[in-house]
């Protein structure tokens, strides 16, 4: 074995042994060794992909519950507020939260971490922000291996917030178990959830603001909807969709809440639905991961090639499907590149 070899070998094993180190804490629940690996969740790296899969083996434990709505609907206040209700059981809750970090709600990571910040001194409690901008790789991807970090570390439950707006983050909430769709009253007449398109997606809808007393009106408008909807649909669970009120402010609905969170689960468990959600969720995490897959391929060619597949799909001598083809290399264009 040449030099070079011996001490590539040395350095991968050395790699391997401080992966597998680092996969042992996380499954011990130590917090520095989560937070590692939720960096690696983060980067495209192939030594994190490796713990990733590691990890992965020891999730399933965790009730994933995903969150979301328009911007401002009330969110991670009734994140926080579901997590702190939990904790007085007993039970771990791990957080990620999705951050739209776009020119129109900027701050919002900054927000989200002070707002958050009373929950922070309590060992039962992990908190990861996500922002949507400047993830390297893709971010359902990264956010559900970063949900399977808190699973597999422990965490009974993994609450994920997203903001309602945009394929990926309506995808990643979808992703969970039971689906919570938040909408407060007067952001607007229309029901918010409908302009999100993510009205269908609910197992349980909760009208945030509920000391306000526009909320009601909010409540009778979404009740509608969702008959309309169950009419047109016909019954594709039987699981009926609640619509319930909360209110942060006076500290109300978040017992409510709760208790329909875990019906949810029980209903999952009793009528075996649990397994085709499942299968739901890695058939959409296998193609948010193949199509990363594709975009890390298609960027990995030399800015040339690009160029000229680009110049003939812009001259017209090939369009844009067969300049695809080309450079994934499934294409039997003879003089491809
Ligand atoms: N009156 C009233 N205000 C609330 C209630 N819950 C949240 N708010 C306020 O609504 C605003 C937005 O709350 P957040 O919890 O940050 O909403 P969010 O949906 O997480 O917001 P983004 O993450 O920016 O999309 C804040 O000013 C809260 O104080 C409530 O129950 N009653
Ligand atoms: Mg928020």
């Amino acid at each position: 074995m040449a030099s070079t070899d011996l001490h590539n070998s040395v350095a991968a094993s050395d790699r391997g042994a401080a992966a597998g180190g680092l996969i042992a804490e996380v499954l011990e629940g130590r917090r520095k060794s989560i937070a590692r690996m939720m960096s690696l969740a983060e980067s495209t790296g192939e030594a994190g992909r490796e713990a990733l899969a590691q990890i992965h083996r020891h999730t399933g434990r965790a009730h994933i519950i995903g969150l979301t709505g328009v911007p401002g609907s009330g969110k991670s206040t009734m994140v926080r507020a579901l997590a702190q209700k939990f904790r007085t059981s007993g039970r771990k809750v791990g957080i990620v939260a999705v951050d739209p970090s776009s020119p129109f709600t900027g701050g919002a990571i900054l927000g989200d971490r002070i707002r958050m910040t009373e929950l922070s001194g309590d060992p039962g409690v992990f908190i990861r922000s996500m922002g949507t901008r400047g993830a390297l790789g893709g971010l359902a991807h990264s956010t559900l291996d970063v949900a399977d970090v808190l699973d597999a570390a422990g965490y009974e439950l993994v609450l994920i917030e997203t903001v309602g707006v945009g394929q990926d983050e309506v995808d990643i909430v979808q992703a969970a178990h039971t689906v919570v769709v938040v909408s407060a009253p007067g952001l607007g007449d229309e029901i918010q959830a409908i302009k999100a398109g993510v009205l269908e997606i609910a197992d349980i809808h909760v009208v945030s603001k509920c000391d306000r007393p526009d909320a009601t009106q909010t409540v009778a408008n979404l009740r509608g909807m969702l008959a309309l909807g169950a009419a047109a649909m016909g019954e594709r669970s039987t699981w009926m969709v609640p619509v319930l009120r909360s209110s942060a402010q006076n500290r109300e609905g978040i017992d409510a809440l709760i208790s329909t969170i875990d019906a949810h689960r029980a209903h999952l468990d009793d009528s075996g639905e649990i397994e085709n959600r499942r299968r739901e969720i890695v058939e959409m995490r296998i193609l948010k991961a193949a199509e990363d897959i594709v975009r890390d391929r298609l960027l990995g060619h030399g800015r040339n090639e690009l160029d000229q597949v680009l110049r003939r799909a812009m001259s017209r001598d090939i369009d844009p499907y067969a300049a695809a083809k080309i450079l994934l290399g499934t294409s039997t264009d003879q003089d491809g590149l």
